[in-house]
């Protein structure tokens, strides 16, 4: 009588005992990693350009003379990884040889005095750029990376000549991320 009893009241709350069951599996944490990793990695951006012709030689220039090479003379091969902008200048103010030159940073000819100006594989003329020692121009802002370009150099020569001793001086294109 009593078992009876007991199990008429166990199946009564079998469901219940079976609900509670559940509950307390869906609250046990789970067997599983104590740890979990992710694996970030990094490329280093980096500037390369180079110049395949290095030199050029105006020949002899007659006073207040303008002379140019081809707008595509100068080859850079541009290697950066990324955009860069890249600037046009002379590493000095003085044109070395002899009686030296001035370097006119608004390429004006004058009495010893030379400039230079540069363009970028397009037509003399149209959008030269001043090739200046102090603050250089952009020959090539914003250039895409990997993407080579040409320039060309024109010499406007000096008014008047303190002597015939052949003149030099450096073109330095400097690049830098942006
Ligand atoms: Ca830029």
């Amino acid at each position: 009588m009593k078992m009876r009893k007991f199990w008429k009241g166990f199946k009564a709350g079998l469901p219940l005992l079976t609900a509670l069951a559940f509950a307390l599996l869906w609250a046990s944490p789970a067997l599983a990693a104590t740890t979990a990793d992710v694996t970030v990695t990094a490329s280093p951006s980096y500037i390369s350009i180079v110049a395949t012709n290095t030199t050029y030689d105006f020949g002899a220039v007659i006073e207040s003379g303008v002379t140019n090479s081809t707008t595509d003379y100068f080859p850079i091969v541009n290697s950066c990884s990324v955009q860069s902008d890249q600037t046009i200048s002379v590493t000095t103010g003085v044109w070395s040889g002899g009686v030296t030159w001035t370097h006119s940073d608004t390429a004006t000819a004058g009495v010893d005095t030379a400039g230079l100006s540069a363009n970028q594989d397009g037509t003399w003329g149209v959008g030269d750029i001043i090739v200046k020692n102090a603050s250089p121009n952009f020959i090539a802002e914003n250039q895409a990376a990997t993407t080579d370009y040409d320039f060309g150099l024109q010499l406007y020569a000096p008014t008047s000549f303190g002597d015939g001793v052949q003149k030099e001086i450096v073109v330095r294109i400097s690049a830098v991320i942006g």
